[in-house]
């Protein structure tokens, strides 16, 4: 048993690196424990049985409690006494690292990708939930990154998403975890990320994106909720991201590889994902997401046509019924986002509502900036956008242009309270189309310029 430790700092646990020999056919098992000196509760981390050959071979597991805690090695004597195990050189290092050998991690989701992906798998076509998979594969088959997480040699290997199968910007790869067990506990989900667009064209960076969901069910229907999300190019290394998860069902954790238009030049890939307990802060910061986030390449996230009228409602397009032929927003694919029309010459303006999920209020009362692009058609007189409760509101027809363009808008949201955002078309012949709704922490201008608020501060509960 160690000497006390202090708690970890959620965003700073410890990895602890050690050598064992477990050699004789009577090898029973060899565990790391946590113990909780607050609670007396023990927790197993780590755990291996039998022999592992006459031979050393280096352990490691990350540790993290919020409470002062000791590290406990456990051996547990095997069926009869041939055989002895033995440890050496343990040291403790600061930052995350993956359990290994994969074996003692126990498919808690741990990988480097050394031996395999650890139960992580790839949706096939049949699940519908994306069109491409991710590969393992060593860094020297790869031009970039050349090197590994893990090891950080080209011998090393990673998870890539690879580009020789893809068929249109917005392809998408998922890598699903096996089930994690649900907890009133937050956890922390850590792992390196290589966004790399080497060439930028004048156009702007169009790498893709890497995203991170938990998918859980709640009250019979399956949900989706974004936990950590980046876009674009993000510099030739490896970077470390973390986000927190907690639900108190099991779920389980999936990443999501976009390719943007620039998939013929960029480079994606994942290595050395670790979970571990912890109330830990998103990073890099700018990865941090909301309920409300949405790139409609899905379907509306948590976002509901909430309209009773039934003739008319806010959708996701298809390639069937899209308005305009209006390209989605997020990567020029053919759909992908969300929009209402009404041609219908002898109806009255109608109004149609689309709802966000419920967002909590902020702690220290700062408000959201709520950022989104929106395309018109059809502007008449009636054709209207807003924002409830009257936040922000956009006439078409003070604008006039006569093919459907993509353009930027946001307004401030106040967060003093738990509130849901409306947003609520009006028309009578065109309508509206919405994509790549994001949220930033902090207040912000009303964009566009043309776009007008009556000075109420509040959005509808
Ligand atoms: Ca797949
Ligand atoms: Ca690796
Ligand atoms: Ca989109």
């Amino acid at each position: 048993m160690s000497q006390e430790f202090q708690g970890t700092n959620p965003d700073s646990p410890l990895c602890m690196r050690f050598w064992t020999h477990m050699f004789g056919n009577g090898i029973g098992s060899l565990r790391v424990i946590i113990f909780d000196v607050n609670t007396d509760e023990d927790k197993v981390i780590w755990q291996i049985s039998g022999e592992a050959g006459n031979a050393w071979y280096q352990g490691q597991v990350p540790i993290a409690s919020p409470s002062p805690f000791k590290i406990v090695f456990e051996g547990v004597v095997g069926a009869n006494n041939l055989g002895d195990i033995a440890i050496d050189d343990i040291s403790i290092i600061q930052g995350a690292c993956p359990s290994a050998p994969q074996v003692a991690a126990g498919n808690n989701g741990d990988c480097t990708f050394e031996v395999d992906e650890c139960g992580w798998t790839n949706p096939g076509p049949r699940e519908r939930a994306d069109e491409i998979d991710w590969v393992r594969t060593v860094a020297a088959d790869n031009r970039a990154p050349s090197r590994d997480h893990t090891i950080g040699t080209a011998q090393g290997f990673y998870m890539t998403l690879p580009r020789g199968s893809v068929q249109r910007g917005g392809d998408r790869a998922w890598f699903v975890s096996t089930t994690i067990k649900g907890s009133s506990d937050p956890m922390c989900i850590a792992f390196w990320y290589f966004m790399y667009e080497p060439f930028i064209d004048p156009s702007g960076p169009s790498l893709g994106s890497l995203m991170v969901y938990i998918s859980f069910e709640k009250d019979g229907t399956s949900v989706l909720e974004p936990v950590w999300a980046l876009k674009n190019h993000q510099g030739p290394n490896w970077m470390y991201g973390q986000a927190r998860v907690q639900n108190d069902d099991d779920f389980l954790v999936a990443f999501e590889g976009t390719w943007g238009s620039s998939r013929g030049n960029g480079f994606m890939a994942l290595d050395d994902i670790t979970l571990f307990t912890g109330d830990c802060s998103t990073m890099p910061e700018k990865a941090m997401t909301s309920k409300a986030d949405c790139d409609f390449q899905r379907d509306a996230c948590q976002w509901k046509n909430t309209t009773t009228d039934s003739d008319f409602r806010w959708t996701t397009a298809s390639i069937s019924r899209r308005p305009a032929n209006l390209p989605d927003h997020t990567f020029g694919g053919p759909i992908g986002y969300a929009y209402f029309d009404v041609f219908n010459q002898a109806a009255r303006p109608q109004s149609l509502t689309f709802t966000s999920p419920p967002m909590d209020k902020s702690e220290d009362g700062t408000p959201i900036c709520l950022t989104f692009w929106y395309a018109y058609f059809g502007a008449s007189e009636s054709t209207k956008l807003k924002i409830s409760r009257e936040i922000w509101s956009l006439d078409a027809a003070n604008i006039g242009t006569q093919r459907p363009e993509w353009q930027f808008g946001q307004v401030q949201v106040n967060t003093d309270t738990d509130f849901r955002v409306s947003i609520i078309g009006m028309a009578s012949n065109g309508g509206f189309a919405i994509d790549d709704i994001k949220t930033y922490g902090g207040g912000c201008r009303l964009r566009p310029e043309d776009a007008v608020s009556n000075g109420e501060e509040t959005t509808t509960p």
